[in-house]
């Protein structure tokens, strides 16, 4: 088949190469120039593993080129970005864009896919006045679905594979075709339903995320208040056979589990009580971390020197987006009575990056551990203590072991405990 793919991001660009690898014909389609050009010379400009591999393998073969507009095809996949406004709303513009462009296009059998995270009703109610434009009969002479993606960040290629898919058809005839044009490449199981249970499953499944994450956050400040360790209460709950609580931490970041609730939010405020508070919740943690700061340094005069290790918004990736870390760093940078820097080896550059951990360290007050990065394992803490004009260590993620940073002469404090 011939596939056109609107939007060549963290999405749209691995689904790409992943069709081209397995024999069918893709034009990319991208507003960005650069993403455009470096594509047609086999490169990608994201860090995913193996993803410039395969990008490579599918240009030479052919199979995978890209422009700045669409072309006749016979199935077209929108995988563009929906960020989020200021006041919590989806932003469909590109949604949008993306539809109208694909209009002059369209022909009798053509299929039309919605890969981007939507609020419900995009598809039913967006998209499909859009694509009546085109004079085609909707459901008989042009089928239409949303299928969400749900890969991690990290493991794309793989999950792409494996993941069970969800395809939501605007009828039968849709979710059938989409279904059996996904079975090229996707070993997991595929469920058919209709479009906005679909759209809906996608949301749900990062607001269940989220959600559990508020409440191990919740957890941590209780555990706080009452003198007691959240990670041996999680420890010990998560025996019981039907409990899983979650991970405490210093927030939660990334452009899905922070996005996404707010699209249910969005579309019944009044009920979705549990879910808006949940974003609240963790949106408070970067405070509640930069205000046990504060309290662990209150005895120290003058300016306090705080450095951050690791700022991007999960482990082991370069991804600064929504970092709830990155936004500590600026309560202490707005605050005069600190000096904060970051040591991170994912980040590449950054104005408060501090390539070298010794000088980092050195004359500093507090070191937190923001993200848990695999590298962050190997720090020789006894080595850095004597550098510190005072050695106090705030662990978010429960990765060290409180006593051997003891022994290595610092006072350990510890989210949730
Ligand atoms: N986090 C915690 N505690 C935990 C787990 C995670 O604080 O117990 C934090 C992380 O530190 C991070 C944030 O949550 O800041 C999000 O990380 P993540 O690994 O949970 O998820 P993402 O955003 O990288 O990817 C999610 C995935 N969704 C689910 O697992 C339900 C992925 O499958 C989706 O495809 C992706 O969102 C997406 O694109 O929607």
């Amino acid at each position: 088949k011939k596939i056109c793919i609107i939007g060549l991001g963290y999405i749209g660009l691995p689904t790409a190469a992943m069709f081209a690898t397995h024999g069918h014909n893709i034009v990319g389609v991208d507003v960005k120039k650069e993403v455009v050009d470096s594509l047609n010379q086999g490169r990608i400009i994201i860090e995913e593993p193996y993803l410039d591999i395969m990008v490579q393998a599918a240009v030479t073969s052919g199979n995978l080129r890209a422009q700045l507009t669409p072309e006749e095809a016979d199935v077209f996949i929108i995988s563009v970005p929906t960020p989020i406004n200021a006041d919590k709303t989806a932003d469909m513009r590109f949604v949008r864009s993306a539809t109208e462009s694909i209009v002059p296009y369209l022909r009798e059998g053509c299929v039309v896919i919605l890969e981007s995270t939507s609020p419900p009703g995009t598809v039913e109610g967006l998209m499909l006045p859009i694509l009546k434009e085109s004079g085609l009969e909707i459901g008989t002479q042009l089928l239409v679905a949303h299928s969400p993606e749900r890969v991690l960040p990290g493991k794309i290629l793989v999950e792409l594979v494996e993941n069970n898919r969800i395809v939501g058809g605007i009828n039968a005839a849709s979710s059938e075709a989409v279904r059996d044009l996904y079975r090229t490449f996707v070993k997991g199981e595929i469920f058919l339903t209709d479009a906005t249970t679909a759209e809906m499953c996608k949301l749900m499944e990062n607001t269940f995320r989220d959600v559990n994450i508020a409440l191990a956050n919740e957890l941590a400040k209780l555990c706080e208040k009452m003198g007691i360790n959240a990670w041996d209460v999680i420890k010990y709950s998560n025996k019981h056979p039907r409990v899983n609580l979650h991970q405490p931490g210093p927030g939660v970041g990334g452009h899905c589990l922070a996005v996404d609730p707010w699209f249910i939010v969005e579309k019944e405020p009044d009920l979705a009580k549990i879910i808006k508070l949940s974003r609240t919740t963790n949106d408070s943690m970067p405070h509640h971390v930069y205000n046990r700061s504060k309290s662990i340094l209150s005895e120290v005069d003058g300016i306090k020197k705080v450095i951050i290790l690791g700022a991007t918004y999960k482990p082991n990736i370069d991804d600064m987006r929504e970092s709830p870390v990155m936004e500590l760093v600026e309560l202490f940078e707005q605050d005069s009575d600190f000096d904060v820097c970051i040591y991170d080896p994912h980040i590449a550059s950054h104005k408060l990056i501090c390539n070298d951990l010794e000088e980092a360290v050195s004359g500093g007050h507090l070191v937190i551990l923001g993200v848990n990065h695999d590298e962050f394992a190997k720090i020789n803490f006894s080595k850095l203590q004597p550098l510190m004009a005072q050695a106090n260590i705030f662990d978010t993620r429960n990765f060290y072991d409180r006593a051997a940073l003891i022994a290595a002469g610092f006072n350990a404090y510890l989210l949730g405990a």
